[in-house]
């Protein structure tokens, strides 16, 4: 999906949907913690989203992915899913690895099983739904990686993940409540937030061994303008036609999750 650019800057596969974000994000208070944009380019035939490398000013960076949200597809895909049930041998495969028991028997004879429900599934085994953020992997400066974080869901087991992701450096996870708390006040002001459904959208945390430390907003692929007038809260539970994300829901037990680990 990414493609190596000039130095301190990236190709993303360009998504009409995300671009539309990054333009309407030019002039709004989350401008401070979004990657920096630099419009579409076109390489060997194909179109992407030139942004700035968030690791670009780091050494020897470490980086975590923490998807937010409670919800992480889009009400359209559930609704499509119903009128037309579309099931997917990939995902089946993928659920499958982690859990021969988590197909049903009918999901198991078609070997298929929809979107939305790998998704929903996804968000069960993980934190999504009791958390309303999920860590989706980590890469190490000592050059390890691991995205085996699909059972990662109880708050203890997240609290060890971040032990871990820091090394035992306390004072890394207070910078990085520090910029949480950043974020949350941007997000408070930020009219782009009100007017959008966040889906699937990401923290990416990135600290080195100097102790620089910064926490970005990242990935609008799914991110929804809501229709003119409408907004939404942010902190209240789904249902289906609501369109809330939760985000802010899991914003705060994220910070919450973080004090944990200085308190402990
Ligand atoms: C993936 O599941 C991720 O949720 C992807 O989101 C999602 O892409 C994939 O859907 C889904 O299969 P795993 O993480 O369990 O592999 P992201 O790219 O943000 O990580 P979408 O298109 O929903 O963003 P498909 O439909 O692309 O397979
Ligand atoms: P996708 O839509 O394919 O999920 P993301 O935007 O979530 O793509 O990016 C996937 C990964 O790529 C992130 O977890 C992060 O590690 C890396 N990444 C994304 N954007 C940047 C950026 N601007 N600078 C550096 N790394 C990035
Ligand atoms: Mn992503």
């Amino acid at each position: 999906n990414f493609k190596a650019a000039d130095e301190g800057s990236i190709l993303k596969k360009f998504s009409e949907n995300e671009m539309e974000c990054f333009e309407k994000l030019r002039d709004d208070a989350l401008l401070p913690f979004v990657p920096g944009y630099h419009g579409v380019v076109e390489k060997d035939g194909e179109s992407f989203l030139h942004m700035t490398d968030l690791l670009a000013t780091f050494d020897l960076p470490n980086v975590m992915d923490c998807k937010m949200g409670v919800r992480t597809y889009l009400e359209e895909e559930l609704v499509r899913a119903r009128e037309r049930p579309k099931p997917r041998e990939d995902l089946y495969k993928k659920m499958v690895e982690v859990d021969r028991d988590g197909p049903t028997p009918q999901e198991h004879s078609q070997r298929g099983v929809t979107k939305p429900r790998y998704m929903q599934w996804r968000e069960t085994l993980s934190s999504s739904n009791t958390l309303g953020f999920r860590i989706e992997g980590i890469k190490k400066d000592d050059g390890t990686c691991r995205t085996d974080f699909k059972k990662t869901r109880k708050k203890q087991d997240v609290i060890q993940v971040f032990k871990d992701f820091v090394s035992g450096d306390l004072g890394l996870i207070k910078s990085y409540l520090t910029k949480l708390e950043e974020i949350r006040q941007a997000l408070n002001t930020s009219e782009f937030f009100k007017r959008h459904e966040v889906i699937g959208s990401s923290l990416l945390f990135i600290h080195d061994s100097t102790g620089n430390a910064q926490v970005w907003i990242i990935d609008f692929g799914k991110t929804t303008a809501l229709p003119e007038g409408q907004t939404l809260q942010h902190d209240v539970p789904w249902q289906e036609g609501n369109r809330e994300d939760g985000y802010l829901w899991g914003l705060e037990n994220l910070m919450h999750t973080l004090r944990s680990v200085v308190e402990e």
